[in-house]
C-alpha cells in the first residue's frame, strides 16, 4: 500500500494525494521480449531501485494529429510525481494488468488491442477527450521502443513503449491534476520549441523526436518495423 510505512512516507513526501493514489495502479511487468509475466504496482515499477534490478514494464505514447497535421502536446502537471512540468506528446501512460488491457491473446496483435483500449481510457482521464472522438479503429500502432530514463528523486522509467498515432478533432477538457497546459504544433513549430530554452521536454519524447518523429510526422504508414522492438538504451 502506498500510504504504508516510513519508507513510503519518505518517497511520497510533499506529493499530491491523487497522484500518490495512482501509484497503486497495477501495471504490466514484461520480460526483455515484451512478454508479460506479472502485475506490478506503478510505484514498484517506477522506483530506480527496482529498475536497477532489471524490472521493465509496458507503456504507450499517443501522438494525436488534427486534420491540419498539427500534433497536440501537453505540459505535465506540477502534481505529477515523475517528470513534472515537462512538455511531451499528447498522452502517455500504462495499460493496466486487467484482461481487456493486457489483450485478448498473447501475441503482438493482442497486446496492441489492449494498449489501444488503455489509450482511449487515458485520453479521457488526462485530456477529457470523449471516447467517441477517438474511435478504436482510428489508432495506428507504429512500433515499440525500449528505453530507460531516471526522473527526479528515487523515480524513473524503464519501458517497452507502444507508439500510437491517431487523427482526430477532439473536444478537450484537460484535468489540472494531470495537465498544466496544451499546445497544437506543426513540425516547424515543434522544432522552434526545441530551440527555445523556456521549454523542457520528457526524455522519451526527445528520443522519439530525434529518432523518428520528424520523418514520421502525420504519416499513416511510417517507414519502420511494426514487429521489432527498437532498443534505445544507448
Ligand atoms: C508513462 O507516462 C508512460 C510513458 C511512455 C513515459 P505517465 O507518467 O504520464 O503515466 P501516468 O499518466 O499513468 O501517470
Ligand atoms: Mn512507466
Amino acid at each position: 500500500k502506498s500510504t504504508g510505512g516510513a519508507e513510503d512516507q519518505a518517497i511520497f513526501d510533499g506529493h499530491n494525494t491523487e497522484q500518490i493514489r495512482l501509484m497503486d495502479e497495477a501495471c504490466i511487468a514484461v520480460d526483455f521480449d515484451d512478454k508479460p509475466y506479472a502485475a506490478g504496482s506503478k510505484k514498484t515499477l517506477h522506483l530506480m531501485s527496482s529498475i536497477e534490478k532489471g524490472l521493465l514494464h509496458r507503456a504507450f505514447s499517443v501522438f494525436l494529429f488534427n486534420e491540419e497535421g498539427k500534433l497536440l502536446l501537453q505540459q505535465r502537471a506540477t502534481e505529477k510525481i515523475t517528470f513534472p512540468d515537462l512538455w511531451t506528446n499528447t498522452c502517455c501512460s500504462h495499460p493496466l494488468a486487467i484482461t481487456s488491457e493486457i489483450g485478448p491473446t498473447s501475441s503482438l496483435d493482442g497486446y496492441v488491442e489492449g494498449v489501444k483500449k488503455a489509450a482511449i481510457r487515458k485520453l479521457n482521464h488526462e485530456l477529457g477527450i470523449p471516447a467517441e472522438d477517438v474511435p478504436y479503429d482510428r489508432f495506428n500502432f507504429v512500433t515499440r521502443i525500449h528505453y530507460m530514463a531516471p526522473s527526479n528523486g528515487p523515480w524513473g522509467e524503464h519501458e517497452i513503449d507502444y507508439i500510437l498515432f491517431v487523427k482526430a478533432e477532439p473536444k478537450l477538457a484537460p484535468s489540472p491534476n494531470e495537465v498544466r497546459d496544451i499546445k497544437w504544433v506543426s513540425s516547424e513549430e515543434l522544432q522552434d520549441m526545441f530551440n527555445d530554452k523556456q521549454y523542457s521536454f520528457t526524455p522519451w519524447f526527445k528520443l522519439i523526436c530525434e529518432s523518428f518523429l520528424f520523418k514520421w510526422w502525420n504519416s499513416t504508414n511510417p517507414d519502420v518495423s511494426a514487429t521489432e522492438i527498437n532498443r534505445m538504451l544507448s
